[in-house]
């Protein structure tokens, strides 16, 4: 049974991708929920009702409850029933993980604690880092102490985001979720509050198993896009169509290839991954393998537009997407845009023209160089010599391709086949 702990009262400590909309199905959920960010100008938003990312579904659920009062923003930590942890944590130089936001958001909880609250930490982290939560706020607060059912009782817990950047308000209600707790009864707790708004499994274990799995899925998949990426580098100097190749052997009942691309982005299955290998260096040899090989394929698809280019006396590159996966706004970590970039530094006597059908304006890598243009995708086509497909978006899929006919196509995801 779980401790008799209240848990009507919740702070998200960082409003980003997955602290947001936590912040916002639990409060649809009936709890009286307090987000907290460093940057003022998202809290702002906030509490107007307004999204500061794009995410399907994201911004009616946030204007609703904020009008409702059961949700708003400020930049100090409160006091709260319960605290989930929702922060960065990039790698350092080495591929270590960075903890300094776990640890600020600590040192921001710490003082507000009376006993009996519940603190979840959600952000992805190598195994141990839970722990080291506790211990951060135990050493601030020494009176408390992780053992159970006293008036001075901590509850720790890490419960792993799981959800699809575009899909997220979905998935958040929807996916099974894993509860690793420092204690069983903190991964109780974890769970009585996770059932307010998680339709799916909620599956209890401790946290370091916890913290591993969630490493486990990215690294897996990560892996498994290495294989495919690796497969599209062989074909390509065999002269084999890897699309076909892949296509005709995922016809066999045991064999899934995922699909290649023109690398791996996003701020999930290009980092966590290392954080498995920074936790046992000398035994993650195929996860670090894994990491090198997609960390590899940008530069083999410049290498591949270069040579193609130097046909041209000032060659004009389409470069279609420049976003992180399909569908999204989000450049972070975005080996296309990377590629892009390498490509306008590399074509001095060149134009590259930048397509992407989710944004506005050209990032601040791209915007007022002399060689770079935001362009449309007809008007792009129509102009380039070389058309460099990196993002498989859906108005690229329904482009008419017979109008592709004089120009050289690298198609880097197989849309255009
Ligand atoms: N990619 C390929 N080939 C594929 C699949 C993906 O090249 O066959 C590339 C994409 O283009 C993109 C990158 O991999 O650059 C990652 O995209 P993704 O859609 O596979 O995953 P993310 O990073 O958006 O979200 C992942 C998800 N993890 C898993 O599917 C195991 C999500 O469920 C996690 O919650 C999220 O990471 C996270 O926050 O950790």
């Amino acid at each position: 049974m779980s401790p008799s702990v209240p848990l009507d009262s919740v702070s998200v400590i960082g409003l980003g991708y997955i602290g947001l909309p936590t912040a916002a199905v639990l409060a649809q959920a009936g709890k009286s929920v307090v987000g907290v960010d460093v940057k003022q100008a998202n809290v702002e938003a906030i509490n107007a009702g307004r999204v500061p990312f794009v995410e399907e579904g994201l911004e009616s659920v946030v204007a609703g409850v904020v009008a409702q009062g059961k949700f708003s923003a400020q930049t100090e930590t409160p006091v709260a029933d319960a605290y989930i942890v929702s922060v960065p944590t990039p790698f350092k130089g080495d591929h270590d993980a960075d903890l300094s936001y776990i640890d600020a958001a600590a040192h921001g909880i710490a003082p507000k604690l009376t006993g009996g609250e519940l603190i979840v930490l959600e952000s992805t982290s190598p195994p141990g880092t839970t722990e080291h939560l506790a211990e951060v706020i135990l050493e601030a607060r020494p009176e408390f102490t992780m053992e159970p059912n006293l008036r001075n009782s901590l509850y720790f817990s890490h419960a792993p985001e799981r959800v699809l950047p575009g899909r997220i308000m979905i998935e958040m209600v929807e996916n099974d979720r894993i509860i690793g707790g420092m204690t069983p009864e903190a991964s109780e707790l974890t769970r009585d509050l996770y059932a307010s708004f998680c339709h799916g499994e909620l599956l209890l274990t401790d946290a370091r198993t916890a913290e591993m799995a969630k490493l486990t899925e990215n690294a897996f998949r990560d892996v498994n896009i290495a294989f495919a990426n690796e497969l599209s580098i062989i074909a390509d100097r065999q002269g084999i169509d890897v699309w076909e190749l892949i296509k005709l052997a995922n016809h066999h009942p045991r064999v899934n290839i995922l699909s290649p691309g023109p690398g791996v982005g996003g701020h999930c299955i290009a980092v966590d991954p290392w954080f498995i290998v920074s936790s046992d260096r000398e035994f993650s040899k195929l996860i670090t393998t894994a990491r090198n090989v997609n960390d590899s394929k940008p530069g083999i698809v410049l290498d591949k537009v270069l040579k193609h280019a130097d046909r041209f006396k000032t060659p004009t590159v389409a470069a279609l997407g420049i976003a992180f996966k399909a569908d999204i706004d989000d450049l972070r970590e975005s080996p296309s845009k990377n590629i892009t970039i390498n490509l306008a530094n590399s074509l001095a006597d060149g134009t590259v023209l930048v397509v992407e059908p989710n944004i506005d304006e050209l990032p601040p890598e791209l915007a007022g160089r002399d060689n770079v243009e935001l362009a449309g995708l007809e008007d792009a086509v129509e102009r380039a010599d070389i058309v460099l497909l990196l993002v498989d978006h859906a108005p690229f899929a329904e482009f008419d391709r017979d109008k592709l006919q004089e120009t050289v196509l690298i198609d880097t995801k197989g849309l255009w086949r």
